[in-house]
């Protein structure tokens, strides 16, 4: 395959309400999309960066300006290209996972596309549908906290993360354990908001049951989640530190984490994504599918990501009206706690024009010179 352009798309879309994490309070989610075309098929990929770098150093503009002046020109100009080679032609560059993986997914979709092959058996996905959590964010009051968290329950989410920071932990978290039982698949995401100080602070969440604590400690801090392991009974998840599978490999050797979120834009790609899986799976450690707020093309991809043998736990891929009230994609539908993983080639669904221009800011158009 050889690319005739990429179209870089800017859309604006409100979220259902605002949500809140340690790091902040969303209420609208911009979304950059990458379009890959050649003369046999397009292919979408979408970047997962925030407009802000306050979940990682990545953020919607930076991911842009790599993109249009270093890594689409350094494809553009590639013959015989495949979605493999594109890591390697970007290795030069350091870092922007997030931006080189929204142009590695937009060359695999296109190149799957042309050849008639779903995502999900590329990557090698034994489950036609996934099961799916939701990640629930701080409320003002524990009572707005469990009514929100019922109403998931009442959608039919199988599992529920809270989000937590200091302040916002044992009293929320033991309110919704002590309303909705000893049987509910609870666990609890703080994107890096404690330090080793809050140890002891912690453990009193090992009386929850919980299923996992995500990412308590900072990015670079894999020492300090090793040692928070050795006081904590919960087990610690890692999300934010996994940003590649020799990470992986590292923080599972360093016992830093006995869980791994996996999410394709943070890693750089849904073929880094499936190493981590291999690697994981090779350690005996559970992984499962991450969300960012994904529009219907990213959540197709991390649907067949997460059919993958290894996803063993209920991921963040939420139906899309958790965040929106209309998506850009057909929707999909939480059936039974569920959502189906798309059959057809590619990512399986295609961007429908009038919803995607009602809510497209800006797109531009990067040919080869
Ligand atoms: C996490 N996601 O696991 C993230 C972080 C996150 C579903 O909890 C706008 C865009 C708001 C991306 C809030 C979930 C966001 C966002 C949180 C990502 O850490
Ligand atoms: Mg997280």
């Amino acid at each position: 395959m050889r690319l005739t352009g990429v179209e870089l798309r800017q859309l604006h879309m409100p979220l259902v309400a605002p949500f809140r994490t340690s790091f902040g309070v969303q209420e609208v989610r911009g979304v950059l999309l990458v379009r890959a075309s050649s003369a046999e098929a397009d292919g979408w990929g979408e970047c997962v960066a925030m407009s802000a770098p306050v979940y990682s150093s990545e953020y919607i503009d930076s991911c842009g300006d790599v993109l249009r002046r270093f890594l689409i020109p350094r494809v553009l100009g590639a013959e015989n290209l495949t979605a493999v080679r594109i890591a390697p032609l970007l290795s030069q560059f350091h870092g922007h996972r997030m931006a080189k993986a929204a142009l590695e997914t937009a060359v695999l979709d296109a190149e799957l596309r042309a050849a008639g092959i779903p995502l999900s058996r590329e990557l090698g996905a034994v489950r036609e549908r996934v099961a799916c959590g939701v990640s629930v964010g701080i409320t003002d009051t524990v009572d707005e906290l469990l009514d929100v968290v019922a109403g998931y329950l009442d959608a039919g989410y199988l599992r529920i993360k809270l989000k937590i920071e200091p302040g916002w932990d044992l009293i929320p978290v033991g309110a919704v354990r002590e309303r909705f039982g000893d049987d509910l698949l609870l666990q609890v995401d703080a994107n890096t908001a404690y330090t080793l100080g809050d140890a002891a602070h912690l453990t009193a969440l090992d009386q929850f049951n919980l299923l996992l604590i995500e990412q308590p400690l900072a990015e670079e801090d894999l020492l300090g989640h090793a040692q928070l392991a050795k006081v904590l009974r919960t087990p610690i998840c890692l999300d934010e530190s996994i940003t590649s599978a020799r990470a992986a490999a590292t923080a599972i050797s360093l016992g830093a984490c006995r869980i791994v979120n996996i999410k394709p834009g943070r890693v750089g790609g849904l073929l880094e994504s499936r190493r981590i899986h291999d690697v994981c799976a090779a350690h005996g450690v559970p992984v499962w599918c991450g969300g960012m707020l994904e529009s219907g093309v990213g959540r197709a991809a991390n649907l067949a990501l997460a059919a993958l043998p290894g996803f063993t736990l209920p991921g963040d891929t939420s139906a899309p009206e958790r965040y929106y009230h209309t998506d850009i994609t057909p929707p999909f539908r939480l059936d039974d706690g569920h959502l189906d993983v798309p059959r057809g080639p590619g990512i399986g669904v295609d961007p429908l024009p009038e919803l995607l221009d009602a809510v497209t800011v800006s797109s531009e158009w990067i040919t080869a010179p």
